[in-house]
């Protein structure tokens, strides 16, 4: 079924439910399984200490989330036609360290959450300590994952990208951003909050499948022009959501929703029309795009 995307003359598929094709469905499968596996690895019975860390690991890991990330990582695979089987570890690495940081941004020092995925937070299940270790050790064993891969090429390629996500001017970079807020933020301050929090971690899912391709075509750079406007509307539909639920500063309720939904359909857009090759595999990132767009009920 096609649908017209709202603000353009495009027309794409209607992303109704991205997980109804079995290519997703089957990337999905091989993914939970290789996760799985590599997280199996590390249990070490019989050790109070260790089987909580590894039980709160598992519990953050395998508790519901959307899999934006590795869905990403697949997408673009399919666009620069690489085999998913190659790219799981990858797609892993992103998800643990997203993980990580999910645990670390619910702790008591941070946003003290109650919930996150619908379930209770893994301080409030397991304990501080233990939550604390299970953040450090799921991002450090997302670079040892990387390690291990058996094309040495990657094993150059993909950590430094992960660190730049990660570090100082990523996640980590834009949790401080965030912690430190000031009491009437501009937009310049929330953009760069924003590509800093939620834009590198995207940024990266789609840099380390591109740079597997060790070319700068034109199509390559469009894909990296791409990137980050997809990380934005990610964020941004984010905050649309929340805006609604609670009392918070973001984007939104400092700038007025209506601003921010404009904001979020050109960035969807752009990003569209810069991987708008004529060209079956790039199908499927276009729907994820708009699936972001469309979570939010105008
Ligand atoms: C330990 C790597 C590490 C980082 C510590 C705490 C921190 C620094 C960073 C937090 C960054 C953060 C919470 C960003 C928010 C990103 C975001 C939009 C999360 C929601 O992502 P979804 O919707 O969640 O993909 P699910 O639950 O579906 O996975």
């Amino acid at each position: 079924m096609k649908k017209k995307t709202p603000g353009t003359n495009q027309s794409f598929p209607e992303p109704e439910n991205i997980l109804k094709h079995l290519t997703v469905q089957k990337f999905l499968r091989q993914f939970d399984s290789f996760l799985k596996k590599h997280v199996e690895n590390f249990y070490h019975p019989g050790f109070k200490g260790q089987k909580l860390l590894w039980e709160a690991m598992r519990y953050s890991l395998f508790s519901g989330g959307k899999y934006f990330r590795p869905i990403l990582v697949f997408a673009t695979a399919q666009l620069v036609s690489i085999k998913s089987r190659l790219i799981l570890p990858w797609a892993a690495a992103i998800e643990m360290i997203h993980t990580a940081s999910l645990i670390h941004d619910d702790l008591p020092c941070m946003d003290n959450s109650l919930y996150r995925r619908g379930k209770t937070t893994c301080h409030r299940k397991f304990g501080e300590d233990i939550a604390l270790l299970a953040g450090d050790c799921l991002w450090i064993e997302a670079f040892r994952l990387l390690s291990l891969d058996k094309r040495k090429d990657n094993t150059k390629i993909w950590p430094p990208i992960l660190c730049q996500a990660a570090g100082f001017n990523g996640l980590m970079g834009g949790q401080a951003l965030d912690l430190k807020i000031p009491r009437r933020p501009n937009e310049s301050y929330y953009k760069k909050m924003h590509s800093l929090k939620t834009g590198a971690l995207i940024v990266a899912c789609m840099e380390g499948v591109v740079a597997l391709k060790k070319t700068h075509t034109q199509r390559i750079q469009k894909i990296r022009k791409a990137a980050p406007l997809i990380g934005q509307a990610f964020q941004l539909a984010d905050d649309l959501q929340d805006a609604g639920e609670k009392e918070m500063a973001n984007f939104v309720n400092t700038l007025g929703r209506k601003k921010a939904l404009k904001h979020l359909q050109k960035l969807s857009n752009n990003a569209l029309e810069l991987i708008d090759f004529d060209t079956k595999k790039s199908n499927f990132l276009k729907e994820l795009i708009i699936f972001n767009q469309n979570r939010i009920s105008t």
